[in-house]
């Protein structure tokens, strides 16, 4: 079958709530991908920060096939070896007391709600129904109704309505619309350390320090959704390090388990996730063992073997690289480690057609929010192959 029969197929048979490029993958490993005619790319896109220990990492890949042939699905109804193990590590890992294991990034926010809700209730003592929380404008947490409920992104909410209630929508990146807009019945604050979709936004230093302190003084649930920014992507495990600071809760997914399978996970630093009782909250397949063991590698082998502090080394290579192109179209370039936006001047006709001139010519990248190419290639690339992609980069942004 040739490349245009597969997407033949997807466009016929499947819903279209995508508009990918045209390459059709059928091979990974490492910082590179082939498609089906065997032309190969290098990947700065990372499945959106999934896959930062690089695709189908061998160590990862030999637990998923070795857990499957013993144990794959229990559910929670009984106890499984692989859970206990994964929550001790992870929690030694990020610095946690407890853990609530999900499946994607968005059950985990949805999660995180239920349980933050719950907390104000029975905590804080909040009236029943009438807890608040506060999120950011252009965040991104999911695609459930909840979550899109408090979208400020018209594309992602309209036609979807109704919406739940108790969010409020204050702007990113100022501490004291934060301190005005808490009221007695404010139980949480969700917050991206750096915001992914709205195009690789860095909030001003020390913008996490002060949120913390905020949400402490007035008793507020302070709530990091790391699912894009965790696990080494800015250069530190998690990207609050950059802040000296420990959120309440701590959302991670997408590397959790290096991209072999979907495994998402509430880490809780204060007693919120110690509410909820048997029976309030779960999932057929949330902590199932094949996830636990995939992510205990797939965390492994972040450690060993120095993935993080190579996000951050590389990083500031790429950032500097890119920084030094000389091109009429960029308007700025930004981010942290491995987590780049290079944002273009509207003048310059919108990023997808960049993405898809650097794709011809073997980097696979996505624009995001119209103006912006981001480049996240997985945590182990090296200098070299940033150099082969930065090679093929400067002409495609610096050209017309
Ligand atoms: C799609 C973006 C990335 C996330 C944060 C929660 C979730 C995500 C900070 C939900 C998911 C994704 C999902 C993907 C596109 C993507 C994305 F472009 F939208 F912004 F990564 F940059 N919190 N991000 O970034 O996690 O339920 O998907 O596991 O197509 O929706 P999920």
């Amino acid at each position: 079958m040739k490349s245009s029969d597969f997407i033949k197929l997807e466009e016929n048979y499947g819903a279209h709530n995508y508009r990918p490029l045209d390459v059709v993958i059928a091979k990974g490993e490492g910082i590179w991908l082939w498609d089906v005619d065997g032309n190969r790319y290098l990947d700065c896109l990372s499945a959106y920060s999934a896959v930062n220990q690089g695709h189908c990492h061998p160590k990862i890949m030999k637990t998923l096939t070795e857990q499957a042939q013993r144990l794959t699905l229990t559910s929670r109804a009984f106890r499984n070896d692989q859970l206990g193990l994964f929550y001790k590590e992870l929690c030694d890992l990020t610095r946690s007391h407890k853990v609530l294991p999900m499946n994607s990034g968005a059950e985990a926010v949805e999660t995180v709600i239920k349980a933050v809700r719950k907390w104000g209730y029975q905590v804080k003592g909040v009236p029943r129904d009438r807890a608040e929380i506060i999120v950011c404008a252009n965040n991104f947490h999911g695609r459930t109704i909840a979550i899109v409920g408090f979208s400020t992104d018209e594309q992602y909410r309209e036609g979807f309505g109704p919406f739940a209630p108790g969010f409020k929508i204050i702007p990113f990146g100022d501490a004291g619309a934060l301190e005005k807009a808490i009221t007695p019945e404010t139980v949480g604050f969700m917050v991206e350390p750096i915001q992914g979709e709205a195009g690789v936004i860095v909030p001003p230093a020390g913008y996490l320090a002060q949120a913390k302190a905020i949400c402490e003084k007035h008793r507020v649930v302070f709530i990091l959704d790391e699912i894009q920014t965790g696990l080494g992507r800015t250069g530190k495990l998690l990207a609050e390090e950059h802040d000296n600071v420990e959120a309440d809760i701590t959302i991670i997914g997408k590397a959790l388990s290096g991209g072999f399978y979907p495994i998402s996970a509430v880490l809780s630093n204060v007693e919120v996730l110690g509410v909820l009782r048997p029976g309030e909250h779960g999932s057929t397949f949330g902590g199932n063992p094949l996830a636990c063991a995939v992510a205990r590698t797939a965390l492994k082998v972040l450690i060993e073997e120095g993935m993080v502090d190579n996000a951050a080394k590389m990083g500031d290579y790429f950032s500097s690289r890119l920084q030094s192109i000389r091109s009429p179209h960029i308007k700025e370039v930004r981010g942290k480690g491995l987590l780049i936006g290079v944002e273009l001047k509207p003048e310059a006709g919108g990023a997808r057609r960049f993405c898809e001139q650097l794709m011809t010519k073997g980097v696979l990248c996505k624009e995001t929010h119209e103006h912006t190419v981001r480049f996240a290639p997985p945590l182990i690339i090296t200098q070299q192959e940033i150099d082969w992609a930065f090679e093929r980069i400067e002409p495609v942004l610096a050209g017309d």
